[in-house]
């Protein structure tokens, strides 16, 4: 994996970068992390969601960075608070914000991909119980239709949630996302409730489409669970943490059959409902007696997060040949404040990409820019381009020009490893 050997990205890989609205926009105090965030000892570094990139006042700015490094793809999230501040009041003012962007993008040639969930609930919609509760699903599915059809002429490419798995654990099971619960069954009740959404949204999206074309599916964020000392005992629990906190959900909202425990039967009926298979990968966890444990010998980033391209390449693998799509790897990517950590990260992660050899047709670099890190804050740089949060200026980092060339190249050539010193395996950091 770390010798660095030029390569060729396969001819139906595209790439592109990712955002999410609550952790660049700023400006926005009716959603449920604007909230959390501005309570005491909520996020590491003490900053909130209100400033975080400005990116609403200045989108401009970032789409020409943007085009300047040759990215044809976006993926961008709607802040659903901006579009329904109360409920059934849908604001025509933000939906005609969110079309100005769209349309930008399409003038600069960037191919829009839009999440419409990304982990931010309207404070409203928060208090209501969000999707804890039943009875509140139809304000998701109102919100979809109003703002699918709103943007129908500028996009055809959708992601209905983000991370369903990731909202449902850190806000109901570990408690340090809003709204702070602990709880396995609310945890269980809000995946399945996130799949049955999923799925209303599915449809109703192609519904809206009628004919014209459009592709539809989840973000699911997957790691490579593994017991530090593999034997039968450990490998089954591990093996069943990872259906319950990970795969389940996977397979409920793409299949429309809910499994136990998330649920039972198929109450929306059986289908295929998704166009490709959404991947969020970072890397692999490796347990040790209820805790995390890294491998000393793999480099790690400045989360902890080991750096594992080969779980790419192996759950890229387990999903294709489970559900048969064309693979989007609609967020991967790495926080460091070295940035050339970051090039080794893209250019051993791509490498995966070219060895996987079953159809990846996207990946988005998480992400453009640097940007609000949910608990942790302002200080995690995952960007290809750099914000300086007082100044709110914007600098492209050489990880923006190595990423920049690779898409010009559709590929790594000679010239980039010498030009970026892809010289060395990479070693865990000190
Ligand atoms: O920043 C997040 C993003 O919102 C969802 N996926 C993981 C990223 C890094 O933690």
């Amino acid at each position: 994996m770390t010798s660095f050997e030029p390569f060729d990205l396969p001819t139906e890989l595209e790439l592109g970068a990712a955002t999410s609205a609550t952790q660049i926009e700023g400006g926005d105090t009716g959603n449920s992390w604007f909230e959390w965030s501005t309570q005491p000892g909520r996020i590491a570094d003490k900053t909130d969601t209100l400033r975080a990139a400005d990116h609403w006042q200045r989108f401009a700015e970032d789409f020409a960075l943007m085009a300047q490094l040759g990215i044809k793809h976006y993926r961008l999230s709607i802040e659903w608070s901006r579009i329904e501040p109360e409920p059934g009041n849908f604001n025509s003012a933000a939906l005609a914000s969110y079309r100005q962007q769209l349309t930008l993008l399409r003038e600069l040639g960037i191919e829009p991909l839009v999440t419409l969930h990304h982990f931010s609930n309207p404070l409203w919609f928060e208090r209501l119980g969000a999707f804890a509760k039943c009875r509140n699903l139809h304000y998701f599915i109102a919100y979809v239709s109003y703002i699918v059809r709103g943007l129908a002429d500028l996009c055809s490419q959708y992601i209905t949630i983000n991370e369903p798995n990731v909202y449902a654990i850190m806000g109901y099971f570990a408690g340090t996302w809003p709204p702070g619960k602990h709880s396995v069954g609310l945890t269980l009740r809000v995946m399945r409730h996130l799949a049955l959404c999923h799925i209303e949204a599915y449809r109703l999206i192609h519904e809206i489409y009628q004919d014209k074309p459009v592709k539809v599916g989840a973000s699911h964020h997957l790691r490579i669970m593994e017991p530090y000392k593999p034997n039968p005992f450990n490998s089954a629990g591990i093996g069943l943490v990872s259906w319950i906190f990970q795969e389940q959900v996977v397979e409920a909202a793409m299949t429309g059959r809910f499994p136990f425990p998330i649920g039972y039967g198929a109450p929306l009926g059986r289908g295929r409902f998704y166009d490709f298979i959404g991947l969020n990968y970072y890397s692999r966890d490796c347990i040790r007696r209820f805790g995390k444990y890294n491998d000393p010998s793999r480099a790690t980033n400045i989360l902890g997060w080991e750096v594992y391209p080969e779980g790419l390449i192996e759950i890229s693998r387990k999903l294709y040949n489970k559900y048969k799509a064309p693979i989007w790897i609609t967020e991967n990517g790495t926080c460091e404040t070295d940035d050339n950590r970051r090039i080794d990260f893209i250019y051993q992660h791509l490498q995966a990409v070219t060895e996987a050899a079953v159809p990846i047709e996207r990946y988005y670099y998480w992400s453009l820019i640097d940007n609000f890190e949910w608990a942790i804050g302002e200080q995690a740089p995952f960007g290809l381009i750099g914000v300086d949060f007082e100044t709110q200026k914007r600098e492209i980092k050489k990880s923006g020009y190595f990423f920049s060339e690779i898409i010009r190249n559709h590929g790594v050539t000679a010239a980039m490893i010498e030009k970026y010193q892809l010289a060395a395996p990479t070693q865990k950091q000190s």
